[in-house]
């Protein structure tokens, strides 16, 4: 079986298997929770970043999709980086999101995490709104976290709303 749980608090500071980034196409860097994790986790992840600019994502990596780097410094073997898509109050964008999770969940299997830590992707600078991010978040979790391969999916979230909303998506089963 594999856990789902909920922790509030900086991503940066947990220990995991793999800790999943909210990044841009770039892979260079922004702010949110990618710029906490090149401060704390140091410049090998940068490094492993441009070396993939270089090579397969010359034009970025596209949103919904995922790829593994090392971790650095941090607490845990790989950051798997994602891109999650900006909200748009006119164009449901939510195969996209759903696709971030599910994505991450394959390159965390393909590399064998079996603990892997998530942030709420796309709900700070992308403007996804908290609640519809949670039970996107946890819906797509509990469909794609093949007992097999995981012992704990941990989603972790920066402050009590976000908490109070993955909470409240676990809730509805
Ligand atoms: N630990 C856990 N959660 C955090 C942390 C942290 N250290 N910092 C922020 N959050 P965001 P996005 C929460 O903006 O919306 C960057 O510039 C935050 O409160 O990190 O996918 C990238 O380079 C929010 O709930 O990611 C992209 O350009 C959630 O994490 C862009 O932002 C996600 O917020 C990606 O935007």
């Amino acid at each position: 079986m594999t856990a789902i749980t909920l922790v509030q608090g900086d991503i940066t500071r947990q220990t995991a298997d793999a800790i999943v980034n909210a990044a841009n196409s770039s892979l260079l860097g922004g702010g949110g929770v990618d710029g906490a994790i090149h401060r704390n986790g140091g410049p090998q992840i940068l490094e492993a970043c441009r070396r993939l600019r270089a090579s397969h994502y010359g034009k970025g990596l596209p949103t919904g999709q995922a790829v593994a780097t090392t971790a650095g410094r941090l607490d845990a073997q790989y950051v798997i980086h994602t891109v999650g898509p900006v909200w748009s109050a006119t164009e449901d964008r939510s195969d996209l999101l759903e696709s971030c999770y599910r994505e991450s969940l394959r390159v965390a299997a393909e590399v064998g995490a079996r603990t892997v830590a998530f942030p709420a992707i796309s709900t700070g600078v992308y403007r996804w709104p908290l609640d519809d991010g949670a039970r996107i978040a946890v819906r797509t979790v509990r469909k794609h976290a093949v007992p097999s391969a995981f012992d704990e999916i941990r989603f972790v979230l920066f402050d009590a709303r976000a908490y109070e909303a993955f909470t409240s998506a676990l809730a509805e089963g």
